[in-house]
């Protein structure tokens, strides 16, 4: 464990986010105009704050909040206090830009040495980081989090797969850091170059995140490099990676002495109880560039605080189902891509190369589901992919409760990602605009 405040009493996690919850609010009134309205909009001034319960009562921000004040609008330091910024680009609108001061620097460095010491890396270790460098904060975060603890990093980055698995192995890589998807397509290149990447690696451990992943596909990324998969989790709006990671158990540990979590139901904004599914939430309580106050991730999920075997005393949460914004809605019937996922991953014959396609047939919705088919099923003939599509398309009704359509693909045939995978081709949408 990086650090003992991981385990400490419950009281005294709360005690601390307390204090540190009361300041963070005095900050962003006084330094905010945006924060000042919509504190008093809510009726509550930052001395009013006596207990945790009461983060209940100040406002949600938004995506939309920060681009409105584009781009440092919602900052509460100067320029010249400002060391880094960094930005997503959505799909409509600005970006989304984010700062840090030293300070933040450093607390971003300790929280994602608590996310590599999940795996006890350390001295010794030879850490390959696959995750974009550049605006997007997963590279450098990575970066930063392995020179903490002490491990050698490779700077990669996205894309050269080719050579970066050259190099993976010639330097004895025991470390992976990526997205899931990049890293199923390393595997598969790798045995495509003659590797096998279960035994000519000397990778031990993987950090995967930045993008959903079913159980299924975890365990088959686990399975093709012979590895521990840590789940890493985080966004730029709270610090980037390093918000939560899993420990050894697979328990998704959030760093609650800096973001306190909440899950609240995404229709009525009211804060659901441990153990229920909704929106998750999050306060920075130590951010200065740019602290947020009950940022609404649009992510789904659930939190837990029972005790976890290895030690950490800070809550937990499931793995993300997805964004609320990914999820679709096919004739009124609720679908996340990790759902399909899911069911993709429990076959044989497949691989977990795929993309929905969502159309309108009438006026009915209609889903389409392309996945790669492995290699080997070809040689069992026309008969067994019939079958294979038959039974696919069973196992998508009795678990999405919806018809979806299986098409089958020849290997290799969908386009690979070197980051963020995109699952989902919504030609609703399109026609709508
Ligand atoms: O993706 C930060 C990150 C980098 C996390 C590397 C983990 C590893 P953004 O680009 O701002 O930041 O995207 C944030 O990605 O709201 C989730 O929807 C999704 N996401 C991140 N981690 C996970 C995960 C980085 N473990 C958005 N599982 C978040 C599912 C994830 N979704």
């Amino acid at each position: 464990m990086w650090n003992n405040i991981e385990c400490a009493p419950k009281e005294e996690i709360e005690a601390l986010q307390l204090r540190r919850l009361k300041e963070t609010a005095r900050r962003v009134y006084h330094l905010v105009p945006f924060y000042r309205e919509r504190f008093d909009e809510a009726g509550i001034k930052p001395g009013e704050i006596k207990s945790l319960e009461d983060l209940k009562r100040l406002p949600f921000t938004t995506k939309q909040d920060l681009r409105s004040h584009y781009p440092f609008g919602l900052f509460t330091v100067p320029m010249d206090q400002v060391v880094r910024i960094h930005s997503s680009s959505g799909t409509t609108g600005k970006p989304t830009v984010v700062g840090y001061t030293r300070h933040d620097m450093e607390v971003w460095k300790e929280v994602m040495a608590r996310t590599m010491s999940m795996a006890d890396v350390g001295p010794g270790d030879v850490c390959n980081n696959a995750y974009g460098y550049g605006l997007f904060t997963g590279g450098l975060g990575f970066h930063y989090g392995a020179e903490k603890v002490g491990a050698a990093v490779v700077p990669a980055s996205g894309g050269f797969t080719k050579r970066q698995l050259l190099l993976m192995k010639d330097f004895g890589a025991t470390v992976l850091c990526s997205t899931p998807s990049f890293a199923l397509h390393m595997a598969e290149v790798a045995r495509d170059e003659g590797y096998d990447p279960r035994s000519d690696f000397n990778l031990r451990v993987g950090f995967f995140g930045a993008e959903p992943a079913s159980q299924g596909l975890r365990d088959a990324l686990s399975d093709a490099w012979d590895i521990l998969y840590i789940e890493a989790y985080g966004l730029s709006e709270i610090i980037g990676p390093g918000v939560a990671a899993g420990c050894p158990h697979g328990n998704l540990h959030v760093f609650e002495d800096h973001f306190i979590p909440e899950v609240i139901d995404p229709d009525t904004g009211e804060v659901l109880p441990y153990g229920e599914e909704g929106e998750l939430v999050f306060t920075t309580v130590t951010k200065q560039a740019l602290p947020i106050i009950r940022y609404r991730t649009r992510d789904i999920t659930r939190l837990h605080q029972e005790p976890c075997p290895c030690g950490r005393t800070m809550v937990f949460m499931d793995s993300v189902k997805g964004r609320s914004d990914d999820m679709l809605i096919v004739n009124g019937v609720n679908v996340f891509p990790s759902q399909v996922e899911h069911v993709l991953t429990k076959m044989e014959g497949i691989t977990p190369n795929y993309v929905i396609i969502v159309d309108k047939k009438g006026v009915l919705d209609k889903l389409e589901v392309w996945v790669e088919v492995d290699e080997n099923i070809f040689a069992d003939g026309l008969g067994a992919l019939e079958e294979l599509k038959r039974r696919l398309q069973n196992e998508m009704l009795n678990e999405l409760y919806i018809n979806v359509r299986v098409k089958l693909v020849e290997p290799k045939t969908l386009e690979r990602s070197m980051g963020k995978a995109k699952r989902i081709i919504d030609k609703r949408e399109a026609e709508g605009m």
